[in-house]
């Protein structure tokens, strides 16, 4: 049964909401646009004006940009028009998706510029959590970067890396390249450190905590380092990794993981919480409450 489980990050499983019955190759499905309520229409609005009022502060200036350019606050967008407006950009479509999917048809999509994107919009007492992604965080939360050049190219190279990862048994490192660096990435500019991870961007008390809790580390982004990092899918990120570019983190997809991958098996993880002498430390956290 497809429906029953996804692995997630670290091992975790859980059941998942959505209608797998009906999804076709990859996992597609029919957005079912015509299908959305005037009720949940408005709780798009509901939850896009809100985060959407905390961009400016919080969010990179690419991110700003391209949630701009999808003008998508009047509602659930369709993805057929989105899909035209992104092609014409970045040559990059929007799937519709019935939530996770596995990991290797997660990649195929990646690599062949498609982003899957949840058809469900979570319930209106869910407006500040929901365990697995909804149509919110992924279109909100994902698509901005994917009007950027850069970061747009470097989600398709990642994706391509996937087929091997999965040869090597580097899927645990290559999902934490993605957790941190695309969920959960900061970027330094220079009015200071911004957010461009869909993660936290969709998210309104991570927003304001990945940059003003003095709880977390923030580090500058190192790719093995990245890998080695454990994380939490259930609370706020002890440590967020900081980009000098999005150049940064698409030249280190450049390199051949395959050594990469070999030189991690015989080094230990690194807890969320802990910081190491050779760190570039942006800010060291006080971890409070962290075991
Ligand atoms: N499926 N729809 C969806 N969205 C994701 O972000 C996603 C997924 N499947 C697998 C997956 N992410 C992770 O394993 C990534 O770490 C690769
Ligand atoms: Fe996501």
């Amino acid at each position: 049964d497809v429906a029953i489980l996804v692995t997630g990050g670290d091992g975790q499983g859980a059941a998942l909401r959505g209608d797998y019955a009906r999804s076709g190759a990859g996992f597609m499905v029919d957005q079912g646009w015509d299908g959305y309520k005037a009720a949940d229409h408005a709780l798009w609005r509901a939850l896009y004006d809100r985060q959407s009022a905390l961009m400016a502060r919080y969010a990179a200036p690419a991110f700003i940009d391209g949630l701009k350019r999808l003008d998508a606050r009047d509602g659930i967008p369709d993805f057929r028009r989105t899909s035209e407006v992104l092609h014409r950009a970045m040559g990059w479509t929007l799937v519709a998706v019935p939530g996770l999917i596995p990991e290797k048809d997660f990649f195929d999509h990646l690599a062949a510029r498609r982003f899957p994107v949840t058809n469900w919009l979570r319930r209106p007492e869910e407006m500040d959590y929901l365990v697995e992604p909804d149509v919110f965080h992924d279109f909100f939360g994902h698509v901005p970067l994917l009007t950027h050049r850069v970061f747009a190219d470097y989600l398709a190279a990642y994706g391509a890396k996937g087929a091997q990862a999965i040869a090597l048994g580097g899927q645990e490192a290559l999902a934490r390249l993605y957790w941190y660096m695309v969920e959960f990435g900061l970027i330094a500019t220079p009015d200071g450190l911004r957010a461009y991870g869909a993660g936290m961007l969709s998210s309104r008390g991570e927003t304001r905590f990945c940059l003003d809790s003095p709880e977390p580390h923030r580090i500058g982004f190192d790719l093995e380092r990245v890998m080695r990092t454990r994380y939490r899918i259930d609370d706020y990120q002890r440590t967020y990794f900081v980009l000098d570019s999005y150049d940064q983190l698409f030249q280190a997809t450049g390199a051949d993981f395959a050594p990469v991958y070999a030189r991690l098996k015989g080094l230990p993880d690194i807890a969320p919480t802990t910081l190491l002498p050779t760190d570039r430390v942006f800010t060291r956290g006080r971890q409070v409450g962290c075991p």
